[in-house]
């Protein structure tokens, strides 16, 4: 069978879950530019910074005295493969959001990892339900090279947009591009509309 049937096939097979010109893959694909930043949870935070009336970090253990949500989703990486029903645990970004005190002007959002990652995201996609800050998949740990201790995951968007080993939010009253949006991928993502390039 060509990829193009295949493809085909698998879009018979799942219908409307399968975003177009997605193909399902088993294993799950590390995918990252540069090195995995080394990490000692001693001095990890979770910042945010920008638009809000005080600047917040999280230290690990008030992160995890957080409530927290186990939550199912399927993700789709730009490269073309998804990975349906993974579940995973850690705390709703709506949680972490509100101990922001966001200024009203804030409408987007720069999300910045150790290692100087960064990729931009509206606030309304960032606080919607059903995206979370997870430090566990399919009851494990994440691993080092998927973002330990702690990556985002908005489903929604194409995979380029859940940072792993997020550090930060700074929240902005304009849309900035990130570092993929920067290389020419497309400023929102939408995997249902191919947003993958602009
Ligand atoms: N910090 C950081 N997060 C990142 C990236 C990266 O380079 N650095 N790559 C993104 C891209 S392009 C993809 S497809 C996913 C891959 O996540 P995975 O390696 O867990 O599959 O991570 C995203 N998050
Ligand atoms: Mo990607």
């Amino acid at each position: 069978m060509s990829l193009f049937q295949r493809r085909q096939a698998q879009h018979d097979e799942y219908g409307d879950r399968l975003p177009p010109g997605q193909k399902l893959t088993d294993g799950w694909p590390v995918l990252h530019y540069g090195g995995v930043p080394k990490t000692d949870l001693a001095d990890w935070r979770l910042e945010m910074a920008g638009l809000v009336e005080e600047p917040v970090a999280l230290t690990w253990d008030e992160l995890m005295a957080l409530p927290q949500v186990t939550v199912t989703n399927d993700i789709h990486c730009v490269t073309t493969w998804s990975k349906f029903d993974n579940v995973w645990t850690g705390v709703p970004v709506a949680e972490v959001v509100k101990r922001a005190r966001i200024k009203p002007e804030a409408k987007h959002v720069m999300v910045h990892s150790y290692g100087g990652y960064t990729t931009n995201i509206s606030l309304e996609d960032l606080d919607r339900e059903g995206n979370l800050f997870a430090h566990t998949h399919n009851g494990e740990p994440l691993a080092k090279e998927h973002g330990w201790p702690l990556r985002l995951v908005v489903p929604h968007l194409y995979f380029w947009k859940s940072a792993k080993w997020v550090r930060g939010l700074v929240f902005l009253p304009e849309e900035q591009p990130g570092f993929w949006e920067m290389y020419g991928y497309h400023i929102r993502g939408d995997p249902w509309k191919e947003e993958r390039y602009s």
